[in-house]
């Protein structure tokens, strides 16, 4: 019997209009999904730009105001891969016109927003998601079962540690990520929201929140044509901007579970390209991730016998860890992509049997409230300095 098929529109061509494309297409060719996704309309502001991206993807049509797209009869899903900025608008329009939304992380720029896109998603019944891809990594899916089933105990530390560098060179120009009205803060947005949502996601609900933020480079070329992210000697033109969001957070929390945590998070972190490390110790044993080692799992199993007992790498490839069936046998690791592909692949199932999905609207309710809280404590929190 003919698959039903699921027309999807996507607005954003750039890093995750590409890494989004790329699990569209594959998706259906490595799980045997209820319906089949159709790359139906891209989107984009630039007619040229987009017409190669479309042609490159094998998106059917094009178009270049996002409006047309979520007001479409024929989508039934839309895409959205664009600053933060533009998720409110585009994700509360998709829904509005009965739109499952795929909606790119940080869901918005402020917990009112977030609230709002998710009181209109339920009202409309839309699947909605936010892509905090990271989940989806077998070995965060092998975390987050072993947490379940008590093979670390009771958790108490939480370290999380997002370091990137792709601004430590003071001439990276002046683009929408280092700007307080598209972005709403830095790394600390940007990142951290990857590391709350694991958090939440494997340690439970966080209670208080204090942080620090710093900015290094307060002045910045403006960009030229084509300035973008991890792209350095992006054109930059002579005339200067104000960097409005900070270089780096260092955040701290307690759970309501008892446990305390710690995130960092920055760009200034030179040599550090995607690293998005946790650790997590408990009672009876201890993990730790590493994305740039993302096919490993790093564990200490306090019950092992005295002379056995240190931290050992179990890599996560066997076709019993999560998702690895569908792809290669032990040790063919997988990349950054294949999460992209899980997700997508877990939102035409919900989509299809008309469940939910998670980390979803409701989950970046929760994320946007610890990362702004955090923002209020930095800006106000009392600090004492050491005489
Ligand atoms: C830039 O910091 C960025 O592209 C983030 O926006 C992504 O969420 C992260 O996965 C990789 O780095």
């Amino acid at each position: 019997m003919e698959k039903k098929k699921l027309n999807v529109g996507i607005i954003g061509h750039r890093f995750m209009g590409k890494a989004h494309s790329n699990a569209w297409l594959k998706a259906p060719l490595f799980f045997d999904l209820d319906a089949h996704p159709i790359l139906k309309t891209a989107c984009a502001r630039s007619e040229d730009e987009l017409s190669v991206f479309a042609k490159t993807w094998g998106w059917e049509s094009t178009e270049t105001d996002w409006r047309k797209v979520v007001e479409d009869p024929e989508i039934d899903i839309v895409d959205i891969s664009t600053p933060t900025h533009l998720h409110f608008d585009m994700a509360v329009a998709a829904a509005e016109n009965g739109k499952h939304v795929f909606c790119e992380k940080p869901l918005a720029l402020s917990k009112a927003q977030s609230e709002e896109m998710l009181r209109i998603a339920e009202s409309n019944k839309v699947v909605h998601y936010v892509n905090h891809n990271y989940r989806r990594t077998p070995a965060v899916m092998l975390a987050k079962k072993m947490i379940d089933e008590g093979q670390l105990g009771q958790i108490y530390h939480w370290r999380g540690c997002y370091q990137q560098d792709w601004i430590v060179d003071p001439e990276f120009p002046l683009t929408w990520q280092l700007q307080k009205e598209y972005a709403m803060a830095g790394p600390h947005w940007d990142l951290n929201s990857h590391s709350v949502d694991l958090a939440l996601f494997l340690v439970g609900p966080i209670q208080e929140v204090s942080c620090i933020t710093s900015h290094f480079i307060k002045e910045r070329p403006l960009p030229g044509v084509g300035a973008k992210a991890f792209t350095s000697g992006s054109q930059a033109s002579a005339e200067k901007g104000t960097v409005t969001v900070e270089d780096a957070s260092l955040m701290m929390v307690r759970f309501t579970n008892g446990a305390v945590g710690s995130f960092e998070a920055t760009r200034f972190a030179t040599g550090r390209k995607n690293h998005n490390t946790f650790e997590i110790y408990g009672s009876k044993g201890s993990i730790r991730f590493d994305l740039e080692r993302m096919n490993e799992l790093e564990y200490f199993n306090r019950e092992d016998p005295a002379e056995l007992q240190g931290f050992r790498t179990i890599m996560v490839t066997e076709s019993t860890h999560p998702y690895l069936s569908h792809w290669w046998p032990p040790g063919h690791i997988i990349g950054y992509e294949h999460a992209f592909v899980h997700a997508v692949a877990d939102f035409i199932t919900a989509v299809s049997k008309g469940s939910s999905i998670h980390p979803n609207f409701e989950d970046g309710v929760k994320i946007m409230s610890v990362l702004e809280a955090a923002l209020q404590a930095a800006e106000s929190g009392s600090r004492t300095s050491v005489k």
